[in-house]
């Protein structure tokens, strides 16, 4: 079921976003509150919960996820970016849809909070 969270119902449509980029497996767009001049968001089309969730039937998916990541992140004319997925609420996920952050624009500083 897609239409559990809010990245479920901008998958169907139902909620705009500004949209970078998309394929039959994902959807990447620009997040609501950016944390640098770039920030990207990628989501499966596939609910997959956390990352956590994710079995090795999803080993593809991911890997993809993770192509697009690069893809959109060259796209915006980065060269230097950061990804991040948050899996589970200690770990600051807040939208229960398996998501990637893609950062750059700035230095990003090491360790996050
Ligand atoms: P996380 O904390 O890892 O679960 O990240 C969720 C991100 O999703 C957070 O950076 C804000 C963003 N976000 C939440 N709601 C919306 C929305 O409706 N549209 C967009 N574009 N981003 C959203």
């Amino acid at each position: 079921m897609t239409q559990e969270t809010i990245f479920g119902r901008i998958l169907s449509g139902e909620i705009p976003c500004d949209e970078v980029y998309s394929d039959k497996h994902c959807l990447a767009f620009r997040d609501i509150q950016p944390q640098a001049p770039v920030h990207i968001l990628i989501i499966p089309r596939k609910n997959i919960h956390k990352l956590s969730d994710a079995t090795e039937q999803d080993q593809e998916l991911l890997g993809h996820l993770l192509l697009v990541a690069s893809k959109v992140a060259h796209q915006e004319g980065l060269e230097d970016w950061r990804t991040v997925i948050n899996s589970g609420e200690k770990a600051g996920q807040t939208v229960f849809h398996l998501h990637i952050h893609v950062l750059g624009g700035r230095v990003l500083q090491w360790p996050p909070g």
